[in-house]
């Protein structure tokens, strides 16, 4: 009789350790299938009791019972363990619908972005097509096209970043373009006049920055080729964007200037909205800031990509970008454009 009880006693204890790694629903379902099931070995005991003599019946039968009413007494209480954490997993994940939602904080378009739109809507608006170039660029267009031979001194003017480019043949120019005017040269070699086009892109210059000078920046070229084009065009088209962009009480200055790809030259300068006119810091105390040079397009340009300068004539100008909002909003320094301040951006 004492093999039957200890069988049973160790029936209990295996019982009751796996009950505990139990996790889920299923797994306790098994359980309780394997140890108190129509087939375990505890209800077998309990079936098989006649076949005992009469004095151990008693003795197995009751250690049998207690056996199976503490096993279901612990099932039950596992059962309740398993059932509060997937509450609680349930409770977790549970969405109030009715809350608000999280505001989404809204993007904006940078100020320099705004101003290229701005700007070309204005040109779009007088008939120009927008078209853009690569921003590394052949030492050809850059240069060589507009008038600019190896060793020309305007050159330095351009304080040129470089990039090592080889070819089997030999090394190939090419540089970080320092300004829009290489698209006129690309346009002019595909689309023959009449044509009017703007085009916008960040331009690089390997020089030193201060408050209205960045070593990357963006302009806005524009050029117009057809027959009978005069400084009369340039100067009307011009001084109307001007007006548009800045209102009609902005001080505007036109004035010469030398570029190698046009003659005769130009600049035009929006009196400083800092001092007024009177000269400070921002405007290196001329009272005036260059927004853009302009000129008739040389003959040798024209020529260069395959226009008879005796039939067709051309003016073209290219803008600095960022000097537009300065005078605008009166900010006071360049480099707050590309320095990524949230502060300063999220003005705009
Ligand atoms: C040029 O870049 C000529 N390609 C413009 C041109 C086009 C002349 C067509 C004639 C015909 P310039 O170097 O002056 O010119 O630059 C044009 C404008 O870019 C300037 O008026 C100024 O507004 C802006 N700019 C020039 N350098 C900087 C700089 N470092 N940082 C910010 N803006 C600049």
């Amino acid at each position: 009789m004492s093999d039957e009880i200890d069988n049973i006693a160790e029936l209990e204890h295996q019982a009751k350790d796996e009950l505990k790694k139990t996790k889920s629903a299923d797994e306790l379902e098994a359980w309780r299938v394997r140890y108190l099931g129509r087939k375990s070995k505890i209800v077998n005991i309990l079936r098989s009791l006649a076949g005992y003599p009469i004095e151990q019946r008693k003795t197995i039968g009751e250690y049998a019972n207690k056996a199976k009413i503490g096993l279901t007494a612990q099932m039950s209480y596992q059962k309740g363990h398993i059932d509060s954490s997937a509450h609680q997993i349930l409770e977790r994940a549970k969405i109030d619908v009715t809350l608000p939602g999280e505001p989404c904080q809204l993007g904006r378009l940078h100020p320099t972005t705004r101003t290229i739109k701005e700007i070309c809507d204005i040109f779009v608006s007088m008939g120009f097509q927008i078209v853009e170039g690569p921003e590394v660029e052949w030492e050809y267009y850059n240069f060589e096209a507009l008038n600019m031979p190896a060793e020309h001194p305007a050159r330095d003017g351009f304080a040129t970043l470089w990039v090592d480019y080889q070819t089997e043949t030999g090394a190939r120019p090419m540089l970080m373009r320092t300004h829009t005017s290489p698209v006129q040269i690309r346009t002019m070699e595909k689309i023959k006049p009449p044509v009017r086009v703007v085009a916008p892109g960040r331009v690089y210059r390997y020089e030193a920055t201060d408050a209205t000078h960045e070593w990357m920046f963006s302009q806005v070229e524009g050029f117009a080729v057809d027959r009978n084009i005069t400084m009369a065009d340039l100067k009307g088209t011009l001084f109307e964007f001007a007006r548009r962009l800045f209102g009609q009480d902005r001080k505007c200055r036109f004035r010469c200037d030398y570029f190698p790809f046009v003659e005769p030259g130009v600049e035009i300068a929006i009196d400083c909205f800092m001092c007024g006119g009177k000269g400070c810091r921002l405007c290196g105390n001329t009272g005036w800031i260059e927004i853009l040079g302009a000129g008739m397009i040389h003959p040798e340009v024209l020529r260069g990509c395959g226009i008879d300068p005796e039939e067709y004539s051309g003016f073209a100008f290219g803008m600095g970008v960022e000097r537009i909002p300065i005078l605008r909003y009166g900010i006071d320094d360049i480099r707050l454009f590309y320095a990524n301040d949230l502060r300063f951006l999220k003005q705009f």
